[in-house]
């Protein structure tokens, strides 16, 4: 699987969230994931504005920012989900959940962030056992089920008349009653609205954040041609090897992750790791690889890399890409320390992506 290229690996894929990263990844040439670890919206908006095209992953810490807006329609979250949508990149909330799962479920859809609703991809410290995945999976599986019937704009009180009801899935043939699309779903969608209009439309084939309804056709990717938004699925990728020296995930752990990822494939994408983890033909895993820089610009290609005094431990995308058979690398202080961010992040795309031809021999 090391020697496939990133389209035939998008063919075999078995996660819909998964095919799609890897022909976004085709088509953008970049494997890179910049890491946005800033403390302001306006330094991750602006970041992700600039290094939009370079990148096919953002990767937040929501909780390093101090003015992070929790408002679902127009808060940070929101409006970073348009600049996914505008520079064609996927986001990743590192929350590295661990806890039991009744807690990371609440975790992951209630709170404060709500980081489901605008992350493509979370991940899972999976010390507190499999069952963490398990709830993730579970929690991912409602969301995705309640999204499948969300009420667009308008809605009435009382059974909805057959002719106003449009929906583009096939096997959804009849009008679907307030009880078929679930209590919860029709309160809230109808609290507050007093029209009479009746207007059910349910999102099958696109997820459409309520704030950025513009899909790509009117908006345009002449950058991406071949990219269309990505599915309205959400992905996990657990924690199965770090970067950081000394710890504690031995060998045993990392088989785990592998095990409980074989019993998720329809929502686990892969993993954190700092070499592939597809050991078996069947496994299509994604790898994504913190703890990555280059040497500086006028340094040779072979000097050594130092860590940043806190345990972090860094290696060059020949090495984790080219030799270790990690599919992205994840990159953060390389990138938005330097004097230019963008040419940055450029170098890195480049060098990242001469690795990943390397390797599969092209
Ligand atoms: N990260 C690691 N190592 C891991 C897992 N996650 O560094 O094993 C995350 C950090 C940080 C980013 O939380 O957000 O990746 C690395 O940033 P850096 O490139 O600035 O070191």
């Amino acid at each position: 699987i090391a020697k496939q290229s990133y389209s035939q690996r998008a063919e075999n894929a078995n996660h819909p969230l998964s095919a799609y990263l890897l022909r976004l990844i085709a088509v953008k040439k970049s494997n890179l994931c910049l890491s946005a670890d800033v403390s302001t919206t306006q330094q991750l908006l602006h970041l992700a504005n600039t290094i939009g095209p370079s990148i096919v992953v953002l990767k937040t810490h929501y909780d390093l920012i101090a003015n992070w807006d929790y408002n679902a329609e127009h808060g940070t979250g929101a409006k970073l989900a348009r600049l996914a949508r505008r520079h064609a990149f996927l986001i990743f909330e590192d929350r590295k959940f661990g806890d039991i799962g009744n807690t990371v479920q609440l975790q992951y859809t209630e709170g404060t962030a709500k980081i489901i609703e605008w992350s493509h991809i979370t991940n899972v410290n999976m010390i507190p056992g499999k069952a963490a995945v398990d709830a993730l999976a579970d929690a991912a599986a409602r969301w995705r089920e309640r999204k499948r019937y969300e009420v667009k704009t308008d809605i009435t009180v009382g059974t909805p008349r057959p002719e106003s009801v449009e929906s583009d899935e096939e096997d959804v043939t009849t009008t679907p009653t307030p009880e078929e699309l679930g209590l919860d779903t029709y309160r809230a969608a109808s609290a507050g609205r007093k029209s009479s209009i009746v207007s059910i439309t349910t999102v099958s084939q696109h997820f459409e954040p309520a704030n950025s309804p513009r899909s790509y056709e009117e908006f345009g990717h002449e950058s991406f041609p071949g990219i269309e938004e990505p599915p309205m699925e959400r992905g996990l990728l657990i924690l199965a090897q770090m970067s950081s020296k000394g710890n504690f995930m031995t060998r045993e752990y990392t088989d785990a992750c592998v095990e409980s990822a074989r019993e998720h494939e329809d929502y686990v994408m892969g993993f954190i790791s700092q070499e592939t983890l597809n050991t078996e033909p069947d496994d299509q895993f994604i790898s994504m690889t913190p703890g990555c820089q280059l040497p500086p610009k006028d340094v040779n290609g072979d000097a050594k890399l130092e860590g940043d005094g806190k345990g972090q431990q860094y290696n060059t995308p020949q090495k984790l890409v080219g030799q270790m058979g990690n599919d992205i690398v994840i990159v953060g202080r390389g990138i938005i320390k330097a004097a230019d961010p963008a040419r940055e992040a450029e170098r890195y795309r480049k060098a990242a992506w001469e690795a990943y031809e390397e390797r599969i021999g092209s």
